[in-house]
């Protein structure tokens, strides 16, 4: 990544845009609105000091008027998110499958605005729920905005946007109690996907270890809906948009997501933001995979249905360029509360399918942009402007910015010498893609769309036997929540659909009958792109905890915190005290957790330090063993040096390996026969490696934990 002098990203055009409408107050003197200095900010204007307030204040009734109407509505759906800005860069020219400007130069850095959300809860709702993420990406283009608005789940829940509202209706918090926040566990969410059997699909994602990301850094992005590419012969092909994370895709359990809810509501966004302000920068490579036009028949599934995704083994995805997200928002709501994306939003070279979802979504995000930002203007909010010139002739509406001089408002003109006039293709005009249609008005369904369950299945079957197991759990938890006993019934009948086996789990327990049909279904084929665990590995800005509590030796912090830094981890010592512990070099490192708020769910792995009066200290403390034990039910890489093994025994954690027996998870002596245990008697660099490659590999499935 290109850096200034000072250590800080480059400025991208549109940073120079924003910074125009962005006032610091620092050491400035208060004014109201109108620039008038105050003399006082804490009292009202009263008569007599024990009097009542007098009309005239009008400081205060401006500041009181102000916050009075300082919300705007939340978003409908994706209400809870969190944005970073950035830059994009293609690869290689793109110009064989689209005339898209910023797809052509890789010298070019196309400036970004990414924001991630939660669907279904408010914007106060936590970050780690069961849910789909969104995935809206804003190029600030020199040919316009292009805005790619996904999500971390390929497929969607419906096939026609006639049925969003009442989708989000069932998913969203009942309407006579408003329970529950975020979440899908509840009765009219099971009800109406299994009698709108089109959303089994989503639904298995959903229940999946996708809906429960790590970080956003760690989640792919589609563009779900189906695009069109067009080059500048007039050549167009179906696309799918795809986002692949650099760091892999990596989720947490369910266990540990709900207790991050309550233990760091935040949590995804503070890890977003604090990546960034450690310089660690997101970074994402935008895939496509494109379908020829004479192509559109030869699968066995309808490439317009959004319930359906394109198997990367049947058509891979292209590698064209890649995002990195390099700087925190100076403020929130002016940037990303007042973003708003539209899937409309396109440049040449880009066009839409007649996916009926997509088709809906054209109509609904500018219509709901107006009654959340407030009127027709939002595109001059700071973080909508496009960095390209805007000139037409659309006047006025609430809170208009622009200035637009002239007698002449109106298309086409003689006083104007008829400008701004409409480009032509050659100059950047865009022009829809010719498609040839015809057809009867029908309110109608393809029969091409009626398979509801084949890739669901493929789905379960292309996965790990861990992340089956997982969505069982998941639908037992869910359907456990569920009230009605019909709806429960339903969901074994529906999902046998799926996979007999599963159903036959769910119903066992929750109290169903095992479903009536138990044929498998036959898939065509398997996808194993579809599973987590077959995408890249990394162990780069894990954090790991590192307990201790009196000291600290001068040989782990060279031999086990420097290599681990090295490997790009961070390492975070986390006591019995804030503050500074001395090292036996008369050195000192800094504790920055208590035990008391720190949890291991907020961490990727453990390490315990070693020496006796440590490990003692630590002994004495219930949360601390409790960390360990924790960590080790999550499947937590851990590791722990000399007496530091005392804690991991006290927690539960194996125990050193009896004298002849084969160890696995050993370095040097004792040996540990426990997957993702590292331990050893004093730290060395086989040591800090395979603790490094047991936090690169995430999980440790193989344990056996309850
Ligand atoms: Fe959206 N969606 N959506 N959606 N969507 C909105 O627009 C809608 C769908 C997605 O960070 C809303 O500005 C309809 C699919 C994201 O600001 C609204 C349909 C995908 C975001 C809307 C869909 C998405 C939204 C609410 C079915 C993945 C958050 C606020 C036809 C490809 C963007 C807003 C942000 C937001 C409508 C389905 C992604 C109401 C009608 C499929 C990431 O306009």
């Amino acid at each position: 990544m290109a850096k200034k002098k000072d250590g800080k990203p480059e400025k991208t055009v549109k940073d120079e845009q924003l910074e125009q409408f962005t006032v610091d107050a620092t050491g400035q003197k208060l004014t109201t609105n109108q620039g008038l200095r105050m003399a006082e900010d804490e009292f009202s204007l009263k008569a007599g000091e024990r009097g009542p307030t007098l009309l005239e204040d009008f400081h205060f009734r401006e500041k009181m008027t102000h916050f009075d109407h300082e919300r705007i509505p939340e978003r409908v759906v994706h209400a809870r998110g969190f944005g970073a800005h950035g830059f994009f860069q293609v690869y290689e020219p793109q110009a064989d499958i689209t005339k898209a400007g910023f797809l052509q130069d890789p010298s070019v850095k196309t400036p970004v605005f990414v924001r991630f959300s939660t669907v279904a809860g408010s914007r106060g709702s936590a970050d780690t729920v069961r849910d789909v993420r969104g995935f809206a990406v804003k190029f600030y283009t020199e040919e316009g905005n292009y805005d790619l608005v996904g999500n971390n789940i390929p497929v969607f829940f419906i096939q026609d946007a006639i049925k969003f509202p009442d989708f989000i209706h069932a998913v969203k918090p009942e309407p006579h109690n408003e329970v529950p926040q975020a979440q899908s566990a509840h009765d009219t969410f099971w009800d109406f996907v299994t009698t709108n059997t089109e959303a089994a699909h989503m639904v298995m994602w959903a229940m999946s270890d996708r809906a429960l990301p790590r970080s956003y850094r760690m989640m792919e992005g589609f563009g779900v809906n189906t695009f069109r590419l067009v080059n500048a012969e007039g050549v167009a092909r179906f696309v799918k948009f795809h986002w692949k994370p650099v760091l892999g895709v990596h989720s947490t359990v369910w266990d540990e997501t709900q207790k991050i809810a309550g233990k760091d509501p935040d949590f995804h966004r503070r890890d977003l933001w604090d990546a960034i302000e450690q310089g660690n920068f997101p970074e994402w490579e935008l895939g496509v995979q494109l379908i020829e036009e004479d192509e559109e028949f030869n699968f066995d599934f309808d490439i317009l249905d959004p319930t359906k995704l394109w198997p990367e083994e049947l058509v891979p995805v292209r590698l064209i360029g890649k995002m990195t997200l390099n700087r925190n928002t100076d403020n929130f709501f002016a940037e990303t509360e007042q973003v708003a994306f539209h899937p409309g939003h396109v440049v040449p070279g880009i066009d839409f399918s007649n996916d009926p979802l997509l088709q809906g979504r054209l109509f609904s995000y500018t219509d709901t942009q107006l009654k959340r930002v407030g009127g027709p203007n939002f595109h001059e909010l700071p973080i909508n402007r496009p960095v390209a010139p805007v000139h037409n002739n659309q006047r006025d509406g609430m809170a208009r910015m622009t200035i637009n001089p002239g007698q002449v408002a109106y298309h086409k003109n003689g006083i104007a010498g008829n400008t701004p006039a409409p480009a032509p293709e050659s100059e950047g005009g865009y022009k829809h893609y010719e498609e040839k249609v015809e057809g009867r008005k029908v309110r109608a369904r393809s029969d091409s769309f009626k398979d509801h369950f084949g890739q669901a299945a493929m789905f379960y079957q292309s996965l790990s036997e861990v992340e089956q197991l997982h969505i069982v759990k998941a639908f037992q938890f869910e359907l456990s929540k569920v009230m009605n006993k019909d709806v429960r019934q339903r969901t074994v009948d529906v999902f046998a659909q799926v996979d007999p086996g599963l159903a036959a789990q769910l119903a066992d327990a929750i109290g169903a009958l095992p479903p009536a049909d138990t044929t498998q279904p036959a898939v065509t084929m398997k996808s194993p792109a579809l599973s987590i665990m077959n995408k890249a590995k990394s162990a780069k800005t894990r954090k790991v905890a590192v307990l201790t509590a009196k000291t600290f030796a001068d040989a782990e912090l060279k031999e086990v915190l420097a290599p681990l830094a090295a490997a790009g981890v961070t390492a975070e010592l986390v006591g019995t005290k804030l503050g500074f512990l001395p090292t036996d070099a008369d050195g000192q490192v800094e504790v920055m957790h208590h035990l008391e708020s720190a949890d291991s769910v907020l961490f990727d792995a453990v390490y315990v330090a070693g020496g006796r009066e440590n490990v003692d200290a630590l002994l004495a403390q219930p949360l601390a063993v409790d960390f360990v034990r924790q960590a080790y039910r999550h499947y937590k890489p851990i590791a722990a040096i000399g007496e530091g093994a005392d804690l991991l025994t006290a927690a539960g954690v194996g125990a050193p390996t009896p004298v002849g027996a084969k160890a696995t998870g050993s370095v040097n002596q004792p040996a540990w026969n426990e997957p993702g245990v590292v331990v050893a008697a004093a730290p060395d660099a086989a040591f800090a490696k395979s603790f490094v490659e047991a936090i690169e590999a995430h999980r440790h499935w193989t344990r056996k934990v309850q």
